[in-house]
């Protein structure tokens, strides 16, 4: 059995990734995706992922993509603790919240994200190679609409709609913590792949400058939870995996 991650250090997806595979014990190689240098874009890895995103997985020369897909495959055909709840009703609020984590918190994050760090890389990249070679990169991102909303971002995001997507994530910080309410994690007694998923999000707002809106004062038991989670060896062992070329330095 052979596990190989495509994944990014910083990336809030490939994180999610690389807790499951922590929380079952499974031994994976890594191949470090530098998305500051668009390797992400080129085409030896959109032959493995047609998006041009990270995480991908390679389990025994079968790909696959999509952290949500990722992380059900992880949990569905390796040994170790079950990361889906027994509870059928429970398993489709882990559903709802695995969806929401894409569609609602990482598209918001994306835009919240924009201009202080996917920018900066841009600009970096502008910097040592030029706008035209940085262009020329943008357009051989291989996914129409990501293409297209690189371009139409690429003067930066307005602080009106910066200032709806926060909103947007506060939203959702209101819905875990109700959640939370219920029970120690999201879904219920169990952990599951619903805090493996949603984890990425509360940590990226708060890095983000929104720490307050985690807050013991604000929301205790989000506050709870994401002190408590950060404790599981697997999150631990996730979030600790750095740039292997800045550890070369
Ligand atoms: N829906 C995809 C989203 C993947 C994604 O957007 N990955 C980001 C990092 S979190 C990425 O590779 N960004 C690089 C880029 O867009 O150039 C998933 O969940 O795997």
């Amino acid at each position: 059995m052979a596990v190989t991650l495509y994944h990014w250090w910083g990336s809030t997806c490939s994180r999610k990734a690389r807790t499951a595979l922590a929380e079952k014990g499974v031994d994976w190689d890594s191949v470090h995706i530098d998305l500051h240098q668009f390797e992400n874009w080129a085409p030896w890895y959109v032959k493995i992922h047609p998006n041009g995103v990270v995480p991908a997985m390679d389990h025994d020369g079968r790909i696959i993509i999509e952290s949500n897909a990722i992380l059900e495959y992880i949990d569905e055909t390796f040994d170790g603790p079950e990361l889906k709840p027994v509870n059928t009703w429970e398993r489709a609020n882990m559903r709802v919240w695995m969806d929401k984590s894409e569609h609602v918190l990482h598209k918001n994050m994306h835009l919240i994200s924009h201009n202080n760090h996917h920018a900066h890389r841009w600009g970096e990249y502008a910097a040592k190679h030029g706008q035209e070679a940085l262009m020329e990169k943008v357009r051989s991102q291989p996914d129409l609409q990501r293409r297209s909303d690189e371009i139409h971002n690429s003067d930066g995001i307005s602080d009106e709609v910066v200032a709806f997507a926060v909103e947007r994530v506060k939203d959702q910080m209101s819905m875990i913590e109700k959640d939370l309410e219920r029970a120690p994690w999201i879904t219920g007694d169990t952990f599951s792949l619903a805090d493996i998923a949603v984890l990425p999000f509360v940590d990226r707002f708060k890095a983000n400058g929104y720490g307050e809106e985690i807050s013991e004062a604000k929301r205790p038991r989000l506050a709870e939870w994401f002190a408590r989670i950060q404790e599981r060896p697997s999150v631990k062992e996730a979030y600790s995996f750095m740039d292997p070329d800045l550890e070369a330095c």
